[in-house]
């Protein structure tokens, strides 16, 4: 038997997001892009609900964090909505949303979780979004100020911040592969968003380093990138795959700087952003403290195959294709594969090549459709999600024993949600919840997350 203990003070929890949970019609005065575009296009997202029916955090909250704390949560990760606490990005403080987050962290604290506050998940203001988002620097200013209001109001109780979420998704979501707003598809104007959203985070880390006390940092979905094939353009490929969408993010926040191999290949390519002269300096003195990794799926690549094809169009023959390795275990539910010593290959990563900078698995999870197949006397026994976690859970201990920094394991996330255009087709969580009542039903991870927890471990 194996007796798989984590770290001292391992942070066990869950993380959820602002729009997803809270119902965006709850005291809030702002819309973000999500509400745009659900009004544009309901027919996108799956069953035709939108944003606006969330499991309602917003009133639920209390009876949430006391479930929380009865599995054995001593963390959580909520987000604020930008929205919400500053309606239209700018200007007046909604006291409605002091007073909701307040309660929130106070809660939280009450039932000895700690909080970790992210300021940004895919949510922006639509009237920022239509001065240009993160494309016009104003927002950036925008961004800093209402990060300062944040700061002020909670900083007394919150320690750890983060400043964006996955800020690839917005990227390719929005300005490349047409997933979110504003749907723009202009490879030249992804890379744009790209770079000014981590001036933005620098911009963020460097008033919380000179004015608070407590740790910032981000959150990033690091895909490891696996070749195809040990063949020179096959492991060029995944270079280029690894540039984008991992170090575009992870070397300027952890290391300071952009790696030369990408801004060479953004060069060759007529791709680079637009710059100021002071931005090297801001990324190079405001690296992170704390980086958040959440882990779902590896990418496979292969060199570039085909012609540039018009209904993929960041797909420029210099680039590099996507690869279906034979043989891989998937969710069919989300149509991601499964591959628990990504997480491991992450780690290692993280230790040999970003001074082993202290991290956490800030999201990983398991969606899964017509979850009430799985009904047994009154709950859900999710097996699969057990194993899911309990098999990531393992490779994490390992690259704890051999060193490696890693001080958290969060899942996506505490109870079912509403995801941005899947709405309720895949349900995550150790607690499902009826959408018609609200009603909230422990799943059999729940009890299963709540020994490990509590024991800081489980043997096998
Ligand atoms: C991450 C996001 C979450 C969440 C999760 C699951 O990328 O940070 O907000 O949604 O993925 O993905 P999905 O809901 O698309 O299945």
């Amino acid at each position: 038997m194996v007796d798989y203990k984590f770290p001292k003070d391992f942070w066990w929890g869950s993380a959820a997001s602002a729009t997803q949970t809270e119902g965006s019609h709850n005291g809030i005065t702002g819309e973000t892009v999500w509400d745009r575009w659900f009004s544009e296009a309901s027919n996108r997202f799956f069953d035709g609900v939108g944003p606006g029916k969330t499991s309602d955090f917003y009133h639920r909250y209390k009876e949430d964090i006391k479930n929380m704390k009865d599995i054995g949560h001593n963390s959580f990760r909520m987000s604020i909505s930008w929205a919400r606490l500053i309606p239209g990005g700018t200007g007046e403080v909604n006291q409605d949303a002091i007073d909701f987050y307040n309660a929130v962290i106070d809660e939280l604290l009450a039932q000895d979780i700690e909080p970790f506050v992210n300021l940004f998940h895919f949510d922006m203001p639509i009237e920022l979004q239509d001065k240009g988002g993160w494309e016009n620097r104003e927002v950036i200013d925008a961004y800093a100020d209402y990060a300062k209001v944040a700061f002020d109001l909670f900083g007394d109780r919150v320690n750890k911040w983060f400043t964006f979420n996955e800020p690839i998704v917005p990227v390719e979501g929005g300005y490349l592969y047409d997933f979110h707003y504003p749907n723009v598809v202009d490879a030249k104007r992804a890379i744009q968003v790209a770079y000014n959203t981590m001036i933005a985070h620098a911009r963020v880390v460097k008033l919380y380093h000179a004015n608070y006390e407590g740790d910032i940092g981000i959150v990033l979905n690091l895909t490891p990138s696996y070749p195809r094939s040990q063949n020179p353009a096959d492991l060029k490929a995944a270079h280029i795959c690894d540039l984008f969408f991992n170090r575009s993010f992870l070397d300027p926040a952890v290391l300071g700087e952009y790696p030369e191999d990408l801004i060479d290949l953004l060069e060759e390519h007529g791709q680079l952003p637009e710059t100021k002269v002071q931005d090297k300096e801001l990324l190079k003195n405001n690296i992170i403290d704390i980086l958040g990794v959440n882990y779902y799926q590896p990418r496979r690549v292969k060199a570039k195959e085909y012609l540039p094809n018009p209904y993929a169009p960041f797909m420029p023959d210099w680039f590099f294709d996507n690869y279906e390795m034979p043989g891989r275990k998937m969710n069919v539910y989300r149509g991601w594969e499964i591959y628990e010593k990504g997480v491991y290959d992450i780690m290692i990563n993280l230790k040999e090549n970003y001074n082993n900078i202290p991290s956490f698995i800030s999201e990983n999870g398991m969606g899964v459709q017509n979850e009430e197949r799985f009904i047994k006397d009154g709950r859900i026994e999710d097996d699969y999600r057990i194993d899911f976690i309990k098999e990531h859970l393992k490779w994490i201990h390992k690259a704890a024993e051999e060193g490696c920094n890693v001080k958290g394991y969060h899942l996506w996330t505490f109870m079912d949600n509403w995801s941005w255009m899947n709405a309720y087709k895949n349900r995550y969580g150790f607690f499902a919840v009826d959408i018609e009542t609200g009603e909230r039903t422990a799943k059999k991870s729940a009890s299963w997350i709540r020994d490990v927890s509590k024991q800081n471990g489980f043997n096998e």
